[in-house]
């Protein structure tokens, strides 16, 4: 079997269909087919494009009739709290000026339009799950985290006090949901900020977590951020914060993961102009091709882990 891997769509139906036909997939049934190829999706199909409500039926058809696969993105895990109330007269992810705007293409072009449509869509998110491992390959939308992994092995958005959990800050529930669908982030020393790429203040920054450090002893705060920049500081990060980061070793089975923008010769990452490379590095029975659809800016990588 081989297998196309779709980074995160954010409804951008047409750049799909053209992808999927490039790869010699054939519509039918909602979805589209291809003899001998399955597709992965790494979640994140919603919000943003103009397509949200035909990415939608593309992809659950292709994983409900075709065998194909699909992981939770973080836009569909918002979108799930969004939706649900937190028994308090307000909602699980509250509808903030910030998290309505986020939002907003899903909600115009379908939560309004077609309310039980949407509503099965929800339903399908709770299917979805937060990790998969297929064939020695693993997918995740943003961090391959062991702790986070063994925390929510077996359980399932549909138990609500599972999501009422993962959506209240503070709980192991919430870390763990975090860590997998928005990946690892730590506090940058003495309160300093960076900017991030919507011009956000901040005093977090993202981590490579796809780095083995397991023979860096000395690492600074500019070595393993992502994307790194210009104000992340070369300072080295204390040895008890550097212990506790999550890291992949380089043993480990080759991981995909979406969610991220890097900046290009972002080292050990591959983008999508490096997929001829991809090929030698890994067999082609096992990964087709690696694509990025949707937006231009957002691609989709992977990383070869040996
Ligand atoms: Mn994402």
């Amino acid at each position: 079997m081989t297998y196309d891997v779709i980074g995160d769509i954010h409804g951008h139906a047409e750049e799909l269909r053209t992808l999927l036909r490039q790869l010699g997939y054939e519509e039918r049934n909602g979805g589209y087919v291809a003899e001998g190829r399955n597709a992965i999706f790494v979640g994140d199909f919603i919000d943003r494009g103009p397509a949200i409500r035909e990415v939608l039926q593309i992809a659950r058809a292709m994983v409900r009739r075709n065998g194909g696969y699909a992981v939770l993105g973080n836009h569909e895990f918002n979108a799930l709290c969004y939706h649900t109330p937190d028994g308090a007269g307000s909602f699980l992810r509250p509808h903030s000026t910030k998290n309505a705007h986020q939002h907003q293409a899903t909600v115009d072009q379908l939560v309004l339009p077609y309310p039980e449509e949407w509503r099965s869509y929800l339903q399908w998110f709770k299917d979805l799950p937060l990790f998969l491992e297929i064939d020695g390959l693993r997918v995740v939308h943003a961090a391959w985290d062991e702790n986070a992994i063994r925390l929510i092995r077996g359980r399932s958005f549909y138990d609500p006090d599972f999501l009422a959990a993962a959506a209240t800050r503070g709980t192991p529930e919430f870390t763990a949901v975090e860590t997998l669908l928005k990946g690892p982030e730590i506090k940058l020393p003495d309160g300093q900020m960076c900017v991030d790429k919507d011009g956000t203040h901040r005093a977090d920054m993202r981590i490579a977590w796809w780095q083995s450090r397991k023979s860096k002893k000395h690492l600074r705060y500019c070595d393993i951020a992502v994307p790194s920049a210009a104000d992340i500081p070369a300072i080295a990060v204390p040895p008890e914060v550097l212990s506790s980061l999550p890291s992949y070793g380089r043993r480990e089975p080759p991981v995909i993961f979406g969610h991220y923008w890097f900046v290009p010769n972002t080292p050990d990452v591959l983008e999508r102009n490096a997929l001829p490379k991809l090929k030698l590095r890994l067999s082609p029975s096992r990964i087709g091709s690696l694509v990025p659809a949707g937006v231009a800016s957002q691609n989709f990588f992977y990383k070869s882990l040996r």
